[in-house]
Protein backbone atom coordinates (compact mmCIF):
# COMPACT_ATOMS: atom_id res chain seq x y z
CA UNK A 1 0.00 0.00 0.00
CA UNK A 2 1.51 3.00 -0.88
CA UNK A 3 2.50 5.39 1.95
CA UNK A 4 0.33 8.43 1.64
CA UNK A 5 -2.66 6.18 2.27
CA UNK A 6 -1.71 4.86 5.70
CA UNK A 7 -0.82 8.92 6.70
CA UNK A 8 -3.82 9.73 5.87
CA UNK A 9 -5.19 6.87 7.84
CA UNK A 10 -3.07 7.97 11.08
CA UNK A 11 -4.50 11.96 10.02
CA UNK A 12 -8.21 10.49 10.22
CA UNK A 13 -7.47 8.70 13.46
CA UNK A 14 -5.86 12.41 14.52
CA UNK A 15 -8.76 14.08 13.41
CA UNK A 16 -6.86 16.78 11.00
CA UNK A 17 -9.34 17.89 8.93
CA UNK A 18 -7.16 20.47 7.07
CA UNK A 19 -4.23 18.47 7.01
CA UNK A 20 -6.33 15.41 5.13
CA UNK A 21 -7.34 17.80 2.64
CA UNK A 22 -3.95 18.51 1.76
CA UNK A 23 -2.71 15.04 1.78
CA UNK A 24 -5.51 13.99 -0.42
CA UNK A 25 -4.82 16.36 -2.64
CA UNK A 26 -1.42 15.28 -2.44
CA UNK A 27 -2.45 11.31 -3.56
CA UNK A 28 -4.33 12.45 -6.19
CA UNK A 29 -1.63 14.26 -7.91
CA UNK A 30 0.31 11.21 -7.28
CA UNK A 31 -2.05 9.59 -9.12
CA UNK A 32 -4.10 7.57 -6.87
CA UNK A 33 -7.57 6.45 -7.34
CA UNK A 34 -10.17 8.07 -5.28
CA UNK A 35 -11.60 4.46 -4.29
CA UNK A 36 -8.11 3.56 -3.24
CA UNK A 37 -7.73 6.93 -1.36
CA UNK A 38 -11.45 6.05 0.03
CA UNK A 39 -10.85 2.78 0.85
CA UNK A 40 -7.31 2.03 2.03
CA UNK A 41 -6.97 5.73 3.78
CA UNK A 42 -10.30 7.21 5.21
CA UNK A 43 -12.13 4.19 5.93
CA UNK A 44 -8.85 2.27 7.17
CA UNK A 45 -8.37 4.94 9.24
CA UNK A 46 -12.40 4.73 10.88
CA UNK A 47 -11.85 0.94 11.38
CA UNK A 48 -9.08 2.14 13.74
CA UNK A 49 -11.08 4.58 15.31
CA UNK A 50 -13.88 2.67 15.56
CA UNK A 51 -12.50 -0.59 17.00
CA UNK A 52 -10.70 2.08 19.51
CA UNK A 53 -14.30 3.38 20.81
CA UNK A 54 -15.33 -0.30 21.20
CA UNK A 55 -12.82 -1.34 23.39
CA UNK A 56 -13.10 2.64 25.29
CA UNK A 57 -9.97 3.35 24.36
CA UNK A 58 -10.95 6.09 21.97
CA UNK A 59 -13.95 8.41 23.67
CA UNK A 60 -16.30 10.73 21.53
CA UNK A 61 -14.76 13.90 21.54
CA UNK A 62 -11.74 12.09 19.58
CA UNK A 63 -14.42 10.12 17.27
CA UNK A 64 -16.28 13.25 16.84
CA UNK A 65 -12.98 14.77 15.20
CA UNK A 66 -12.23 11.84 13.18
CA UNK A 67 -15.81 12.02 11.89
CA UNK A 68 -14.97 15.52 11.14
CA UNK A 69 -12.18 15.03 9.22
CA UNK A 70 -13.64 12.14 7.59
CA UNK A 71 -16.31 14.40 6.08
CA UNK A 72 -13.82 16.93 5.25
CA UNK A 73 -12.10 14.18 3.06
CA UNK A 74 -15.42 12.98 1.70
CA UNK A 75 -16.31 16.35 0.55
CA UNK A 76 -12.43 16.46 -1.47
CA UNK A 77 -13.32 13.21 -3.07
CA UNK A 78 -16.90 14.00 -4.01
CA UNK A 79 -16.11 15.41 -7.88
CA UNK A 80 -14.16 12.30 -8.61
CA UNK A 81 -16.65 9.70 -7.31
CA UNK A 82 -19.19 11.64 -8.58
CA UNK A 83 -20.42 12.33 -12.26
CA UNK A 84 -22.48 15.75 -13.18
CA UNK A 85 -24.37 17.19 -15.37
CA UNK A 86 -26.45 13.73 -16.89
CA UNK A 87 -29.95 13.46 -16.90
CA UNK A 88 -31.48 12.08 -13.63
CA UNK A 89 -32.53 8.37 -13.50
CA UNK A 90 -34.41 7.99 -10.50
CA UNK A 91 -35.02 10.01 -7.07
CA UNK A 92 -33.46 8.74 -3.78
CA UNK A 93 -35.20 10.24 -0.38
CA UNK A 94 -32.09 9.67 1.89
CA UNK A 95 -31.89 10.02 5.56
CA UNK A 96 -30.90 8.33 8.70
CA UNK A 97 -33.26 7.47 11.18
CA UNK A 98 -34.95 9.18 14.42
CA UNK A 99 -32.43 8.69 17.07
CA UNK A 100 -30.11 8.52 15.06
CA UNK A 101 -27.00 11.48 14.55
CA UNK A 102 -24.46 8.91 12.57
CA UNK A 103 -24.39 10.40 8.96
CA UNK A 104 -20.76 9.21 7.86
CA UNK A 105 -22.06 5.83 6.05
CA UNK A 106 -25.19 8.03 4.92
CA UNK A 107 -23.09 10.61 3.47
CA UNK A 108 -20.91 7.64 1.31
CA UNK A 109 -23.91 6.10 0.05
CA UNK A 110 -25.19 9.64 -1.15
CA UNK A 111 -22.33 10.47 -2.69
CA UNK A 112 -22.19 6.63 -4.38
CA UNK A 113 -25.74 7.24 -5.95
CA UNK A 114 -25.15 10.90 -6.66
CA UNK A 115 -21.73 9.29 -9.02
CA UNK A 116 -24.56 7.18 -10.42
CA UNK A 117 -26.42 9.84 -11.95
CA UNK A 118 -29.26 9.32 -9.35
CA UNK A 119 -30.92 12.62 -8.00
CA UNK A 120 -30.48 12.29 -4.22
CA UNK A 121 -32.30 14.74 -1.87
CA UNK A 122 -30.88 14.11 1.70
CA UNK A 123 -32.96 14.48 4.74
CA UNK A 124 -30.07 14.56 7.53
CA UNK A 125 -30.05 12.58 10.28
CA UNK A 126 -32.60 12.10 13.10
CA UNK A 127 -35.17 11.93 10.89
CA UNK A 128 -38.98 11.08 11.79
CA UNK A 129 -40.83 7.91 9.60
CA UNK A 130 -43.26 10.43 8.29
CA UNK A 131 -40.27 12.81 7.13
CA UNK A 132 -39.11 10.69 4.97
CA UNK A 133 -43.11 10.11 3.39
CA UNK A 134 -43.38 13.81 3.00
CA UNK A 135 -40.54 14.63 1.17
CA UNK A 136 -41.06 11.26 -1.25
CA UNK A 137 -44.18 12.60 -2.12
CA UNK A 138 -43.14 15.92 -2.92
CA UNK A 139 -40.08 14.79 -5.07
CA UNK A 140 -42.19 11.93 -6.99
CA UNK A 141 -39.19 9.64 -4.93
CA UNK A 142 -38.94 6.10 -6.08
CA UNK A 143 -36.61 5.24 -2.79
CA UNK A 144 -36.92 5.91 0.46
CA UNK A 145 -32.89 4.80 2.13
CA UNK A 146 -32.95 4.63 5.21
CA UNK A 147 -29.33 4.27 7.33
CA UNK A 148 -29.05 3.71 10.94
CA UNK A 149 -25.80 2.46 13.10
CA UNK A 150 -27.03 1.89 16.38
CA UNK A 151 -29.31 -1.75 17.34
CA UNK A 152 -31.81 0.96 19.12
CA UNK A 153 -32.29 3.20 16.33
CA UNK A 154 -33.17 0.14 13.64
CA UNK A 155 -36.26 -0.59 14.40
CA UNK A 156 -37.25 3.23 12.99
CA UNK A 157 -37.15 1.54 9.72
CA UNK A 158 -40.35 -0.63 10.61
CA UNK A 159 -42.05 2.05 11.43
CA UNK A 160 -41.37 4.04 7.59
CA UNK A 161 -42.28 0.68 6.14
CA UNK A 162 -45.94 0.49 8.25
CA UNK A 163 -45.87 4.13 7.10
CA UNK A 164 -45.37 3.30 3.85
CA UNK A 165 -47.70 0.29 3.68
CA UNK A 166 -50.40 2.62 4.85
CA UNK A 167 -50.21 4.96 2.62
CA UNK A 168 -50.90 5.86 -1.51
CA UNK A 169 -47.18 5.62 -2.29
CA UNK A 170 -47.63 1.59 -1.22
CA UNK A 171 -46.13 0.19 -4.64
CA UNK A 172 -44.66 3.24 -6.30
CA UNK A 173 -41.33 3.49 -3.98
CA UNK A 174 -39.50 0.74 -2.90
CA UNK A 175 -37.60 0.48 0.28
CA UNK A 176 -33.83 0.41 0.97
CA UNK A 177 -32.34 -0.02 3.95
CA UNK A 178 -28.54 -0.44 5.82
CA UNK A 179 -25.81 0.04 7.99
CA UNK A 180 -23.74 -1.27 10.25
CA UNK A 181 -26.42 -3.55 12.57
CA UNK A 182 -28.68 -3.97 9.92
CA UNK A 183 -29.11 -7.08 7.96
CA UNK A 184 -30.75 -9.28 5.30
CA UNK A 185 -32.33 -10.98 8.09
CA UNK A 186 -34.10 -7.94 9.51
CA UNK A 187 -34.38 -6.09 5.92
CA UNK A 188 -36.80 -9.62 5.49
CA UNK A 189 -38.32 -9.44 8.90
CA UNK A 190 -39.73 -5.84 8.49
CA UNK A 191 -40.53 -5.84 4.83
CA UNK A 192 -38.40 -3.65 3.17
CA UNK A 193 -37.61 -3.82 -0.16
CA UNK A 194 -33.70 -4.41 -0.25
CA UNK A 195 -31.17 -4.21 1.81
CA UNK A 196 -27.32 -3.80 1.18
CA UNK A 197 -24.37 -3.82 3.49
CA UNK A 198 -22.15 -0.82 1.57
CA UNK A 199 -22.34 2.39 -0.30
CA UNK A 200 -21.26 1.18 -3.83
CA UNK A 201 -23.80 -2.24 -3.69
CA UNK A 202 -26.21 0.70 -2.60
CA UNK A 203 -26.21 2.78 -5.66
CA UNK A 204 -26.24 -0.28 -7.90
CA UNK A 205 -29.08 -1.69 -6.00
CA UNK A 206 -30.64 1.60 -6.17
CA UNK A 207 -29.74 2.03 -9.93
CA UNK A 208 -31.86 -1.25 -10.87
CA UNK A 209 -34.60 -0.37 -8.68
CA UNK A 210 -35.13 2.76 -10.64
CA UNK A 211 -34.74 0.85 -14.10
CO1 LIG B 1 -21.13 5.98 17.46
N1 LIG B 1 -21.51 4.09 17.77
N2 LIG B 1 -22.26 6.46 18.99
N3 LIG B 1 -20.55 7.79 17.09
N4 LIG B 1 -19.89 5.25 16.24
C1 LIG B 1 -21.00 3.14 16.79
C2 LIG B 1 -22.02 2.91 15.68
C3 LIG B 1 -20.75 1.85 17.69
C4 LIG B 1 -20.81 0.53 16.90
C5 LIG B 1 -19.40 2.00 18.42
C6 LIG B 1 -19.12 0.85 19.37
O1 LIG B 1 -19.50 0.91 20.51
N5 LIG B 1 -18.50 -0.17 18.92
C7 LIG B 1 -21.88 2.01 18.77
C8 LIG B 1 -23.22 1.35 18.43
C9 LIG B 1 -23.47 0.10 19.24
C10 LIG B 1 -24.79 -0.49 18.93
O2 LIG B 1 -25.79 0.12 18.72
N6 LIG B 1 -24.78 -1.82 18.90
C11 LIG B 1 -21.98 3.53 18.85
C12 LIG B 1 -22.54 4.22 19.96
C13 LIG B 1 -22.93 3.36 21.15
C14 LIG B 1 -22.71 5.62 19.98
C15 LIG B 1 -23.33 6.48 21.10
C16 LIG B 1 -24.60 5.89 21.75
C17 LIG B 1 -22.20 6.74 22.13
C18 LIG B 1 -22.64 7.48 23.37
O3 LIG B 1 -23.13 8.57 23.30
N7 LIG B 1 -22.42 6.82 24.47
C19 LIG B 1 -23.63 7.80 20.37
C20 LIG B 1 -25.04 7.82 19.73
C21 LIG B 1 -25.41 9.18 19.18
C22 LIG B 1 -26.70 9.08 18.38
O4 LIG B 1 -26.64 8.74 17.22
N8 LIG B 1 -27.83 9.33 19.01
C23 LIG B 1 -22.59 7.75 19.30
C24 LIG B 1 -22.02 8.90 18.75
C25 LIG B 1 -21.03 8.90 17.76
C26 LIG B 1 -20.32 10.17 17.28
C27 LIG B 1 -21.22 11.42 17.21
C28 LIG B 1 -19.16 10.44 18.22
C29 LIG B 1 -19.74 9.67 15.89
C30 LIG B 1 -20.69 9.95 14.68
C31 LIG B 1 -20.28 11.17 13.90
C32 LIG B 1 -20.98 11.24 12.56
O5 LIG B 1 -21.46 10.27 12.01
N9 LIG B 1 -20.99 12.45 12.02
C33 LIG B 1 -19.72 8.16 16.08
C34 LIG B 1 -18.95 7.27 15.26
C35 LIG B 1 -18.06 7.92 14.23
C36 LIG B 1 -19.03 5.86 15.41
C37 LIG B 1 -18.14 4.78 14.74
C38 LIG B 1 -16.78 4.83 15.43
C39 LIG B 1 -17.92 4.88 13.26
C40 LIG B 1 -19.20 4.94 12.42
C41 LIG B 1 -18.84 5.28 10.99
O6 LIG B 1 -19.00 6.40 10.56
N10 LIG B 1 -18.25 4.30 10.25
C42 LIG B 1 -18.98 3.45 15.06
C43 LIG B 1 -18.10 2.23 15.26
C44 LIG B 1 -17.97 1.41 14.00
O7 LIG B 1 -18.77 1.48 13.09
N11 LIG B 1 -17.00 0.55 13.99
C45 LIG B 1 -19.89 3.89 16.14
C46 LIG B 1 -17.79 4.51 8.88
C47 LIG B 1 -19.00 4.41 7.93
C48 LIG B 1 -18.50 4.57 6.50
O8 LIG B 1 -19.55 3.12 8.11
O9 LIG B 1 -21.82 4.05 8.81
O10 LIG B 1 -21.35 1.54 8.89
P1 LIG B 1 -21.15 2.86 8.25
O11 LIG B 1 -21.62 2.78 6.73
C49 LIG B 1 -21.24 1.71 5.91
C50 LIG B 1 -22.28 0.57 5.85
O12 LIG B 1 -22.92 0.34 7.08
C51 LIG B 1 -23.17 1.00 4.70
O13 LIG B 1 -22.33 1.75 3.82
C52 LIG B 1 -21.17 2.24 4.50
C53 LIG B 1 -19.90 1.64 3.86
O14 LIG B 1 -19.85 1.70 2.51
N12 LIG B 1 -24.38 1.78 4.95
C54 LIG B 1 -25.47 1.62 4.14
C55 LIG B 1 -24.65 2.75 5.83
N13 LIG B 1 -25.88 3.23 5.65
C56 LIG B 1 -26.42 2.55 4.61
C57 LIG B 1 -27.66 2.66 3.98
C58 LIG B 1 -27.93 1.80 2.89
C59 LIG B 1 -26.98 0.87 2.47
C60 LIG B 1 -25.74 0.77 3.08
O15 LIG B 1 -29.09 1.80 2.21
C61 LIG B 1 -30.10 2.69 2.56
Amino acid sequence: MPEILQEISKLLQQGRAPAIKEKIGQAIQEGISAEQILNEGLLAGMDVIGERFKANKAFIPEVMLAARAMNMGLSVLKPLLTQSGMEAKGVVVIGTVKGDQHDIGKNLVRMMRDGKGLKVIDLGVDVPAAKYLEAAEQNHADIIACSALLTTTMKEMQTVVELVKGSPLYGKVKIMVGGAPVSQAFCDTIGADCYTPDAATAAEAALALCG
